[in-house]
């Protein structure tokens, strides 16, 4: 009996240290693997198969000791150095790999971005085709990689709350496909320089706040590109310097941990308690993982012999962490040298076999419309100029679709009226199309969840309706939206105890509980990113700007990553985040901006809706939720206080985005305005009415999308006169609008005398109601050019 206890245990030690010796050497296989990919992928883009390459070369022993310990349900925010992170997890290839570097289009082979992003910029999917949300619990999921330094930092922050919320929140406990109990780590990984930026100490500090569940890991190698870490950081260690942020018994902050990154089995050791506690106590801890090497130098346009000491460069060669863990496994007889030649010949073919099939796959379909392409061309052949161009078409060797577009429109060129071309004419407009669809699509939800396909609810109002302030709207609407929606949380700055500064949400903490309504510090950056983390995974966050003129601070995570989250994955990632904030006009240089222009540009991929007044607001709010796509809605901030009758179907009515509304018709002039100048023209309109001047007045409710329908131009086409009022600045959002009509809706064609735009000066507006009259249009302003058309 005893005998056979001793020879279970004896085997079952045997096991585990198999067991143990087989994941190590695993690790040590995926690391070399990844060096190659880093090796050749470099050779790629210097033999020109691939425009420019960034790699992962010098992290991959602390990647595949960090990769042990991402679970299902996790998510990771990083940047471009994790290639080995991603093999180790199994949530890329090496093929995969390759095809991102080659810009392949086709989703299959590069799964993260269908050719969009640059190499390494990894995802996973997250929606399905429907809009749907995958069971991301179970998986292990990775937001979209983006190129901005420290740009990831805020979502991080944003996943990792998440996991609070759903922790916290007991309405969301049966959303278990979303989250097992927020047990789930956002596993944050950022380069040692680009801690610099303001996203990370914002961040941090965040973090520190809130305690959520989110592990940063630095990687530091000690140079941003060329800049050392002595002009990046305070004592030029990012741990040191963040020491105040210590969690200490009995206060919130963070753990800080340093390790070194040749070092696999102090970094496994220290890593397998430490992540533990984050999981199960929401503390957020920092990594800063030190001695890191970058044999390769930044990437592919430049070379580190430049900015690094021969002395550095001889010290990244010995601290190689794959030179390191090899003498390790030596050391521990965990493998002899034999073995480990066979994993690194073996990586090597691996690789390359790899790299070959992802070339075949991404040439083969260029190559097939080359030939295409000629036989199309054959028809006009004789001439000889059209025979060339096909002949120059063949002989290229890596060709692009480009080259077959380029090619394709000199031959149409070429045939001029001939009929002959008539089928290559079609053929052209088909490529177009197809190329379209490839390079052009999935900026906004374009499926079930697009918020274009939400059905129109008109308001309904009950004989008897109130009429109240238009705050007191919002309120109402909020208390019933947070009442039958559970999956909706709203924050921002004084939103919470005081229910915003305008009282939207006066109340309903006490009512919904601090976990679905609160304050957050002054930090529109991670507001926002707390906003776009609760999105992407499945909630529906409303996210505060105070004020519009703040909207500036939180603008680049919008910009940069909400924008193009849609996009970016090929529609396998939606965020449909929805900002809140108040503007146009009130006093002052940072309280009455109207930035639209900038906004517009800057926000493509967001929708941007101005409503009049707070019923149009609530009915924009109802559209965006039952829908995926990311919105900014600005609410008049002087109407707050304006009456408006209460409709009795507060959350079921929806106003269709990029559906103007003629608020009042007229026959002389049409006029085109949005948001706060509504009232102003309205104002004009009676002085003008009274002179015999009949306006038309049409609220545009949405600058993106604008006016899908083109019923502006129908307007116009009764008017032959058209005015474009904000008050934005001189060429802002109203030459916006007057594009949109003259161009796209070529309203150029039915003009009789020529069109206006009225704006707001170039200067920020003057303090006080003078400031304010002199400096954004008035009606004096609005009857003055109106009575000029009339005359001219
Ligand atoms: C906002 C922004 N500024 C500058 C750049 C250009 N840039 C790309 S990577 C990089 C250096 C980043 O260094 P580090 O954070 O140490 O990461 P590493 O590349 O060394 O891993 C810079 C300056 C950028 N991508 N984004």
């Amino acid at each position: 009996m005893d005998t056979n206890n001793n020879n279970d245990a004896a085997l079952q030690e045997k096991l585990s240290f198999d067991n143990f010796r087989n994941a190590v050497l695993k690790d040590y296989q995926v690391a070399c693997e990844s060096r190659e990919t880093s090796l050749l992928g470099r050779r790629e883009v210097l033999t020109g198969k691939a425009k420019f390459g960034i790699f992962g070369d010098g992290k991959e022993i602390a990647q595949v000791a960090a990769a042990k310990f991402f679970k299902p349900g996790d998510f990771r925010s990083g940047y471009y150095r994790d290639q080995t992170f991603m093999f180790a997890n199994g949530l890329a290839n090496v093929e995969q790999f390759f095809s991102q570097l080659y810009a392949d289009p086709n989703v299959e082979h590069d799964p993260f971005s269908a050719g969009r992003q640059m190499n390494a910029h990894f995802a996973t999917k997250f929606v399905n085709e429907n809009g749907d949300w995958l069971n991301l619990a179970h998986l292990k999921n990775i937001s979209s990689d983006i190129a901005p330094t420290a740009g990831q930092m805020p979502r991080a922050l944003g996943l990792a709350y998440a996991s609070k919320a759903f922790r916290k929140i007991k309405e969301l406990n049966d959303l278990t496909n979303l989250s097992n109990n927020g047990n789930e780590i956002c596993f944050c990984t950022i380069g040692d320089a680009s801690t610099s930026e303001g996203h990370f100490w914002e961040t941090i500090n965040a973090a520190g706040v809130l305690q959520v569940p989110l592990a940063v890991f630095v990687w530091d190698d000690g140079y941003g590109i060329s800049v050392p870490k002595k002009y990046q950081t305070t004592k030029a260690s990012i741990s040191d310097a963040l020491s105040g942020f210590q969690k200490k018994e009995n206060t919130n902050g963070i753990d800080i941990y340093k390790l070194k990154g040749w070092d696999y089995a102090g970094m496994c050791e220290i890593l397998e308690p430490a992540i533990q506690k984050i999981r199960d106590t929401h503390t957020p801890a920092i990594f800063h993982v030190e001695e890191i090497t970058q044999p390769q130098g930044h990437s592919t346009s430049g070379s580190h012999e430049r900015y690094k000491t021969p002395e550095r460069l001889e010290w990244e060669k010995e601290w190689d962490g794959l030179k390191q863990m090899r003498e390790w496994l030596i050391a521990n007889a965990l493998a002899d040298e034999e073995e480990l030649l066979k994993i690194e010949t073996g990586a090597t073919q691996f690789v390359k076999e790899s790299k070959q099939r992802a070339w075949v796959k991404y040439i083969e379909p260029v190559k097939t419309l080359v030939a295409e392409t000629v036989e199309k061309l054959t028809a006009l052949q004789s001439n000889a100029g059209i025979k060339k161009l096909a002949d120059d078409l063949v002989t290229l060797r890596e060709p692009m679709r480009r080259d077959v577009m380029k090619t394709v429109a000199a031959a149409l060129d070429i045939a001029g009226n001939d009929t002959a071309a008539n089928e290559v004419r079609e053929y052209y407009a088909k490529l177009k199309k197809n190329n379209a669809a490839v390079y052009n699509s999935y900026l906004y939800n374009e499926g079930p969840k697009s918020a274009l396909k939400v059905t129109p609810v008109n308001p309904v109002y009950a004989d008897d309706a109130a009429t109240i302030n238009g705050y007191e709207v919002l309120n109402k609407y909020f208390d019933e939206l947070f009442t039958i929606n559970n999956k909706v949380i709203a924050f921002g700055e004084d939103l919470g105890h005081i229910g915003d500064v305008n009282q939207g949400f006066s109340g309903l903490q006490e009512k919904f509980g601090v976990d679905r309504i609160f304050d957050t510090g002054i930090r529109e950056i991670t507001i926002m990113g707390q906003g776009i983390g609760l999105a992407l995974r499945g909630l529906r966050p409303i996210a505060e700007i105070q004020y519009l003129d703040y909207l500036l601070y939180g603008l680049q995570p919008l910009s940069d990553d909400v924008c193009t989250t849609h996009f970016r994955t090929a529609g396998q990632q939606s965020c449909p985040l929805i900002v809140r904030t108040r503007g146009h006009r009130l006093e002052g240089i940072w309280h009455s901006g109207s930035p639209m222009g900038m906004i517009i540009n800057a926000l493509r991929g967001m929708y941007v809706c101005v409503p009049r007044n707070m019923v149009q607001a609530a009915g924009m709010y109802n559209t965006l939720l039952q829908a995926n796509d990311p919105a900014l809605v600005i609410e008049c901030l002087n109407g707050y206080r304006l009456k408006e009758k209460l409709p009795a179907n507060l959350t079921a009515y929806t106003v269709p985005l990029g559906v103007p509304e003629i608020v009042k018709e007229g026959t002389d002039v049409t006029i085109v305005t949005y948001g706060s100048t509504l009232r102003i023209v309205l104002e004009a309109t009676e002085t003008l009415d009274k002179m015999g001047i009949s306006c038309e007045v049409v609220d545009v409710q949405t600058l993106l999308p604008f006016d899908i329908n083109h019923i502006i131009v129908e307007c116009l086409k009764k008017t032959n006169r058209i005015v474009f009022v904000d008050e934005d600045v001189p060429g802002g959002a109203a030459a916006y609008m007057f594009n949109k009509v003259m161009e796209e809706q070529g309203g150029y064609k039915y003009l009789d005398v020529s069109p206006r735009t009225i704006t707001g000066k170039a200067h920020r507006p003057s303090y006080g109601s003078d400031g304010d009259y002199f400096s954004k249009p008035n009606t004096e302003d609005v009857v003055d050019v109106i009575k000029e058309m009339m005359s001219e």
